[in-house]
Protein backbone atom coordinates (compact mmCIF):
# COMPACT_ATOMS: atom_id res chain seq x y z
CA UNK A 1 0.00 0.00 0.00
CA UNK A 2 2.32 2.45 1.09
CA UNK A 3 4.91 1.94 -1.61
CA UNK A 4 2.02 2.32 -4.13
CA UNK A 5 1.10 6.41 -2.53
CA UNK A 6 5.39 6.86 -2.69
CA UNK A 7 4.81 6.03 -6.78
CA UNK A 8 1.83 8.46 -6.61
CA UNK A 9 3.38 11.03 -4.94
CA UNK A 10 6.22 11.21 -6.44
CA UNK A 11 4.53 11.04 -9.70
CA UNK A 12 2.85 14.13 -8.56
CA UNK A 13 5.62 15.71 -7.76
CA UNK A 14 6.94 15.49 -11.35
CA UNK A 15 3.54 16.92 -13.14
CA UNK A 16 4.29 20.06 -11.07
CA UNK A 17 0.16 20.73 -11.42
CA UNK A 18 -0.38 18.91 -14.88
CA UNK A 19 -3.04 16.49 -14.92
CA UNK A 20 -2.08 12.57 -14.96
CA UNK A 21 -4.60 10.19 -16.23
CA UNK A 22 -5.58 7.00 -14.28
CA UNK A 23 -4.34 5.08 -16.49
CA UNK A 24 -0.85 6.57 -16.57
CA UNK A 25 -1.00 6.37 -12.80
CA UNK A 26 -2.13 2.88 -12.61
CA UNK A 27 1.18 2.14 -15.19
CA UNK A 28 3.37 4.45 -12.94
CA UNK A 29 1.86 2.35 -9.35
CA UNK A 30 1.78 -0.69 -10.88
CA UNK A 31 -1.71 -1.14 -9.76
CA UNK A 32 -5.40 -1.30 -11.23
CA UNK A 33 -7.34 2.09 -11.56
CA UNK A 34 -9.48 0.99 -9.18
CA UNK A 35 -6.60 1.05 -6.98
CA UNK A 36 -5.87 4.40 -7.71
CA UNK A 37 -9.03 5.96 -7.17
CA UNK A 38 -8.93 4.24 -3.69
CA UNK A 39 -5.69 6.27 -3.16
CA UNK A 40 -7.16 9.07 -4.50
CA UNK A 41 -9.51 8.91 -1.79
CA UNK A 42 -7.04 8.62 1.04
CA UNK A 43 -5.27 11.55 -0.14
CA UNK A 44 -8.41 13.69 -0.32
CA UNK A 45 -8.95 12.17 3.52
CA UNK A 46 -5.29 13.24 3.94
CA UNK A 47 -6.44 16.88 3.09
CA UNK A 48 -5.35 17.04 -0.39
CA UNK A 49 -7.24 18.67 -2.81
CA UNK A 50 -7.40 16.57 -6.00
CA UNK A 51 -9.61 18.27 -9.11
CA UNK A 52 -10.63 15.14 -11.40
CA UNK A 53 -11.59 16.42 -14.65
CA UNK A 54 -12.86 13.44 -16.94
CA UNK A 55 -10.32 11.82 -20.32
CA UNK A 56 -7.82 14.46 -18.18
CA UNK A 57 -6.85 12.45 -15.03
CA UNK A 58 -6.02 13.90 -11.74
CA UNK A 59 -3.99 16.41 -10.55
CA UNK A 60 -3.24 18.22 -7.08
CA UNK A 61 -4.69 21.89 -7.19
CA UNK A 62 -4.26 22.88 -2.85
CA UNK A 63 -2.46 21.08 0.31
CA UNK A 64 -3.03 22.19 3.17
CA UNK A 65 -0.88 22.92 6.08
CA UNK A 66 0.36 19.82 7.14
CA UNK A 67 3.37 17.65 7.67
CA UNK A 68 2.64 14.12 6.83
CA UNK A 69 4.74 12.10 4.81
CA UNK A 70 2.97 12.65 2.01
CA UNK A 71 2.89 16.21 2.42
CA UNK A 72 6.69 16.77 3.03
CA UNK A 73 7.78 14.23 -0.05
CA UNK A 74 5.09 15.96 -2.22
CA UNK A 75 8.12 18.04 -3.99
CA UNK A 76 10.97 17.04 -1.87
CA UNK A 77 14.76 16.94 -3.17
CA UNK A 78 16.83 15.40 -1.32
CA UNK A 79 18.32 11.87 -2.01
CA UNK A 80 18.91 10.55 1.69
CA UNK A 81 17.62 13.08 4.07
CA UNK A 82 13.82 12.35 4.83
CA UNK A 83 13.42 9.39 2.58
CA UNK A 84 12.11 7.53 5.40
CA UNK A 85 9.73 9.69 7.05
CA UNK A 86 7.56 8.96 10.38
CA UNK A 87 5.11 11.09 10.95
CA UNK A 88 2.49 11.06 14.02
CA UNK A 89 -0.02 13.66 14.88
CA UNK A 90 0.63 13.66 18.62
CA UNK A 91 3.87 11.77 20.84
CA UNK A 92 5.51 12.36 24.11
CA UNK A 93 9.01 13.54 21.99
CA UNK A 94 10.38 12.77 18.50
CA UNK A 95 13.68 12.55 20.02
CA UNK A 96 12.79 9.38 22.22
CA UNK A 97 11.10 7.20 18.55
CA UNK A 98 13.99 8.52 16.65
CA UNK A 99 16.42 6.82 19.50
CA UNK A 100 14.37 4.02 19.40
CA UNK A 101 14.68 3.40 15.19
CA UNK A 102 18.25 4.38 15.11
CA UNK A 103 18.98 1.73 18.33
CA UNK A 104 16.84 -0.75 15.42
CA UNK A 105 18.72 -0.22 12.09
CA UNK A 106 16.94 2.91 11.25
CA UNK A 107 18.89 4.16 7.43
CA UNK A 108 20.87 7.33 7.57
CA UNK A 109 17.90 10.12 7.03
CA UNK A 110 15.28 8.84 8.72
CA UNK A 111 12.82 11.94 9.88
CA UNK A 112 10.68 11.42 12.36
CA UNK A 113 8.15 14.69 12.55
CA UNK A 114 4.99 15.62 14.56
CA UNK A 115 2.26 17.79 14.91
CA UNK A 116 2.41 17.80 18.49
CA UNK A 117 4.48 16.75 21.14
CA UNK A 118 3.55 16.60 24.43
CA UNK A 119 6.96 16.08 26.20
CA UNK A 120 9.10 17.70 24.58
CA UNK A 121 12.34 18.52 25.58
CA UNK A 122 15.33 20.75 25.03
CA UNK A 123 18.97 20.12 27.06
CA UNK A 124 19.63 19.32 30.45
CA UNK A 125 15.73 17.62 29.94
CA UNK A 126 14.28 21.38 30.13
CA UNK A 127 10.86 21.64 28.58
CA UNK A 128 10.25 22.84 24.07
CA UNK A 129 6.92 23.68 24.20
CA UNK A 130 5.51 21.84 21.05
CA UNK A 131 1.89 22.66 20.61
CA UNK A 132 -0.35 21.28 18.04
CA UNK A 133 -0.56 21.93 14.15
CA UNK A 134 2.06 25.27 14.29
CA UNK A 135 5.28 24.05 14.69
CA UNK A 136 8.71 21.74 12.74
CA UNK A 137 9.22 19.38 15.74
CA UNK A 138 11.29 17.04 13.93
CA UNK A 139 13.91 14.33 14.66
CA UNK A 140 16.51 13.21 12.06
CA UNK A 141 19.25 10.19 12.08
CA UNK A 142 22.30 10.19 10.53
CA UNK A 143 25.00 7.63 10.67
CA UNK A 144 28.37 9.31 10.17
CA UNK A 145 31.92 7.45 10.04
CA UNK A 146 33.17 9.62 12.49
CA UNK A 147 34.15 9.14 16.30
CA UNK A 148 32.01 10.59 18.59
CA UNK A 149 33.90 13.98 19.61
CA UNK A 150 32.69 15.52 16.57
CA UNK A 151 29.01 15.40 17.68
CA UNK A 152 28.87 18.73 18.60
CA UNK A 153 29.55 19.88 15.02
CA UNK A 154 26.76 18.54 14.14
CA UNK A 155 24.80 21.12 16.20
CA UNK A 156 26.34 24.05 14.38
CA UNK A 157 26.42 22.53 11.10
CA UNK A 158 22.05 22.03 11.67
CA UNK A 159 22.35 25.67 12.83
CA UNK A 160 23.39 26.85 9.38
CA UNK A 161 21.19 24.60 7.63
CA UNK A 162 18.23 25.89 9.86
CA UNK A 163 19.42 29.30 8.98
CA UNK A 164 19.61 29.11 5.38
CA UNK A 165 16.38 27.72 5.12
CA UNK A 166 14.65 30.30 7.05
CA UNK A 167 16.80 32.65 4.74
CA UNK A 168 14.74 31.07 1.87
CA UNK A 169 11.33 30.50 2.67
CA UNK A 170 11.36 34.07 4.12
CA UNK A 171 13.10 37.86 4.02
CA UNK A 172 14.91 36.97 7.74
CA UNK A 173 17.54 37.53 8.69
CA UNK A 174 18.42 34.96 11.58
CA UNK A 175 20.90 34.44 13.96
CA UNK A 176 22.95 31.74 15.76
CA UNK A 177 23.08 31.95 19.79
CA UNK A 178 26.19 29.74 20.08
CA UNK A 179 25.73 26.75 20.38
CA UNK A 180 22.43 25.45 19.67
CA UNK A 181 19.83 28.73 19.33
CA UNK A 182 18.54 29.99 16.61
CA UNK A 183 17.29 33.80 17.27
CA UNK A 184 15.54 36.91 15.08
CA UNK A 185 15.03 40.05 16.22
CA UNK A 186 16.87 38.53 19.63
CA UNK A 187 14.23 36.13 20.14
CA UNK A 188 14.45 32.31 20.00
CA UNK A 189 12.28 30.55 16.87
CA UNK A 190 14.96 27.34 16.64
CA UNK A 191 15.99 24.53 19.06
CA UNK A 192 18.50 22.39 18.60
CA UNK A 193 19.34 19.29 20.47
CA UNK A 194 21.86 16.75 19.56
CA UNK A 195 22.23 13.77 21.09
CA UNK A 196 24.17 10.10 20.45
CA UNK A 197 24.14 6.43 20.27
CA UNK A 198 27.86 5.69 20.12
CA UNK A 199 30.77 3.26 21.02
CA UNK A 200 33.94 4.31 22.01
CA UNK A 201 35.74 5.17 18.68
CA UNK A 202 32.42 5.24 16.76
CA UNK A 203 29.27 6.94 16.31
CA UNK A 204 26.33 4.86 15.66
CA UNK A 205 23.31 7.29 15.04
CA UNK A 206 23.28 11.02 15.52
CA UNK A 207 19.79 12.25 16.67
CA UNK A 208 19.43 15.95 15.65
CA UNK A 209 16.42 17.52 17.17
CA UNK A 210 14.85 20.79 15.90
CA UNK A 211 12.05 22.50 16.89
CA UNK A 212 10.82 24.99 15.33
CA UNK A 213 7.90 28.31 15.81
CA UNK A 214 6.34 28.57 12.62
CA UNK A 215 3.10 29.60 12.52
CA UNK A 216 2.36 31.02 16.13
CA UNK A 217 1.03 33.87 17.24
CA UNK A 218 2.32 35.02 20.59
CA UNK A 219 -0.55 33.59 22.72
CA UNK A 220 0.41 30.54 21.43
CA UNK A 221 3.32 30.33 24.09
CA UNK A 222 3.10 29.80 27.15
CA UNK A 223 3.85 33.32 29.61
CA UNK A 224 7.23 32.30 30.48
CA UNK A 225 8.67 32.15 27.77
CA UNK A 226 6.81 34.75 25.60
CA UNK A 227 9.09 37.86 25.92
CA UNK A 228 11.56 35.28 24.83
CA UNK A 229 10.17 33.56 21.90
CA UNK A 230 9.26 33.99 18.48
CA UNK A 231 7.59 32.17 14.90
CA UNK A 232 8.67 33.24 11.69
CA UNK A 233 4.61 33.55 11.21
CA UNK A 234 5.50 36.98 14.00
CA UNK A 235 8.50 38.02 12.28
CA UNK A 236 7.12 37.85 9.20
CA UNK A 237 3.63 38.83 9.22
CA UNK A 238 2.34 36.13 7.35
CA UNK A 239 1.77 32.20 7.87
CA UNK A 240 4.27 29.71 6.42
CA UNK A 241 3.89 26.46 5.15
CA UNK A 242 5.54 24.21 7.58
CA UNK A 243 6.12 21.11 5.08
CA UNK A 244 8.08 23.29 2.71
CA UNK A 245 9.75 25.05 5.60
CA UNK A 246 11.01 20.94 6.25
CA UNK A 247 11.96 20.33 2.89
CA UNK A 248 14.57 23.36 2.97
CA UNK A 249 15.87 22.50 6.34
CA UNK A 250 16.59 18.82 5.01
CA UNK A 251 18.28 20.04 1.43
CA UNK A 252 20.10 22.68 2.91
CA UNK A 253 21.17 20.20 5.85
CA UNK A 254 22.31 16.91 2.93
CA UNK A 255 24.23 19.83 0.97
CA UNK A 256 25.72 20.91 4.08
CA UNK A 257 26.78 17.33 5.79
CA UNK A 258 27.53 16.06 2.43
CA UNK A 259 30.53 19.48 2.68
CA UNK A 260 31.71 18.53 5.70
CA UNK A 261 31.67 15.24 4.54
CA UNK A 262 34.21 15.96 2.10
CA UNK A 263 35.98 18.90 3.31
CA UNK A 264 35.64 18.79 7.04
CA UNK A 265 34.62 21.52 9.31
CA UNK A 266 36.53 24.23 7.86
CA UNK A 267 33.79 25.62 5.64
CA UNK A 268 31.05 25.40 7.87
CA UNK A 269 32.89 26.85 10.18
CA UNK A 270 33.10 30.01 7.95
CA UNK A 271 29.69 30.22 7.32
CA UNK A 272 28.53 29.68 11.31
CA UNK A 273 30.58 32.79 12.16
CA UNK A 274 29.09 34.53 9.35
CA UNK A 275 25.81 34.26 11.10
CA UNK A 276 27.11 34.22 14.95
CA UNK A 277 25.53 36.79 17.10
CA UNK A 278 28.12 36.36 20.12
CA UNK A 279 31.47 36.97 18.16
CA UNK A 280 33.27 39.98 18.98
CA UNK A 281 30.89 40.59 21.80
CA UNK A 282 31.08 40.58 25.55
CA UNK A 283 29.10 37.37 26.64
CA UNK A 284 28.47 35.24 29.85
CA UNK A 285 28.58 31.68 29.95
CA UNK A 286 26.99 29.63 32.36
CA UNK A 287 28.21 26.07 32.39
CA UNK A 288 27.69 23.07 35.03
CA UNK A 289 31.26 24.26 35.95
CA UNK A 290 30.62 28.12 36.82
CA UNK A 291 30.28 31.31 35.27
CA UNK A 292 33.08 32.81 32.87
CA UNK A 293 32.58 36.66 31.67
CA UNK A 294 34.37 37.84 28.84
CA UNK A 295 34.90 38.44 25.30
CA UNK A 296 33.38 35.59 22.51
CA UNK A 297 36.45 35.34 20.08
CA UNK A 298 34.91 32.41 17.78
CA UNK A 299 34.95 29.27 17.87
CA UNK A 300 37.69 26.82 17.53
CA UNK A 301 37.92 24.32 14.29
CA UNK A 302 36.26 21.80 16.22
CA UNK A 303 33.48 24.28 17.07
CA UNK A 304 34.17 24.76 21.03
CA UNK A 305 33.52 28.88 22.16
CA UNK A 306 36.58 30.11 22.88
CA UNK A 307 36.14 33.69 25.71
CA UNK A 308 38.93 36.03 26.96
CA UNK A 309 37.97 36.92 30.32
CA UNK A 310 39.43 40.06 31.59
CA UNK A 311 42.81 38.85 32.98
CA UNK A 312 43.53 37.91 28.71
CA UNK A 313 43.00 34.29 29.89
CA UNK A 314 41.06 32.35 27.22
CA UNK A 315 38.72 29.70 28.00
CA UNK A 316 37.05 26.97 25.71
CA UNK A 317 33.33 26.14 26.29
CA UNK A 318 32.05 23.05 25.55
CA UNK A 319 28.52 23.52 26.89
CA UNK A 320 27.06 26.07 28.27
CA UNK A 321 24.01 28.95 28.62
CA UNK A 322 24.76 32.06 26.94
CA UNK A 323 24.17 35.74 27.63
CA UNK A 324 25.28 38.12 24.86
CA UNK A 325 25.90 42.46 25.62
CA UNK A 326 26.01 41.62 29.36
C1 LIG B 1 16.80 23.60 22.98
O1 LIG B 1 17.08 23.35 24.29
O2 LIG B 1 16.71 24.68 22.48
C2 LIG B 1 16.56 22.33 22.15
C3 LIG B 1 15.14 22.18 21.72
C4 LIG B 1 14.95 20.97 20.83
C5 LIG B 1 13.49 20.68 20.57
C6 LIG B 1 13.32 19.58 19.57
S1 LIG B 1 11.68 19.48 18.99
C7 LIG B 1 11.98 17.97 18.22
C8 LIG B 1 12.86 17.19 19.18
N1 LIG B 1 12.08 16.46 20.15
C9 LIG B 1 12.28 16.90 21.39
O3 LIG B 1 11.72 16.45 22.41
N2 LIG B 1 13.19 17.89 21.37
C10 LIG B 1 13.66 18.17 20.03
P1 LIG B 1 17.61 24.44 25.34
O4 LIG B 1 18.75 25.21 24.77
O5 LIG B 1 17.82 23.70 26.59
O6 LIG B 1 16.40 25.46 25.47
C11 LIG B 1 15.27 25.15 26.22
C12 LIG B 1 14.66 26.48 26.67
O7 LIG B 1 14.06 27.17 25.56
C13 LIG B 1 13.52 26.31 27.67
O8 LIG B 1 14.02 26.24 28.98
C14 LIG B 1 12.67 27.58 27.43
O9 LIG B 1 13.25 28.69 28.11
C15 LIG B 1 12.86 27.85 25.96
N3 LIG B 1 11.75 27.30 25.15
C16 LIG B 1 10.95 26.22 25.38
N4 LIG B 1 10.09 26.03 24.38
C17 LIG B 1 10.34 27.01 23.47
C18 LIG B 1 9.79 27.34 22.21
N5 LIG B 1 8.82 26.64 21.63
N6 LIG B 1 10.32 28.42 21.56
C19 LIG B 1 11.31 29.15 22.10
N7 LIG B 1 11.86 28.90 23.29
C20 LIG B 1 11.40 27.83 23.97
Amino acid sequence: MQSIRKKLIQAFSESKGEFLSGQALADIAGCSRTAIWKHIEELRKEGFVLEAVRKKGYRIVNTPDIVTENKIRLGLQTSTLGQVIHYEESVPSTQKIAHDLAGNGAVEGTLVIADEQTAGRGRLMREWHSSLGNGVWMSLILKPHLPPQKAPQFTLITAVAVVQAIEEVTELQPQIKWPNDILINGKKVTGILTELQAESDKINSIIIGIGMNVNHSIEHFPDDIQSIATSLAIEQGAQLSRAEVVQTILERMESLYTLYMKEGFTPIKLLWESYAVSIGKRIRARTINGTIEGTALGITADGVLKIEDQEGIVHQIYSADIEVNI
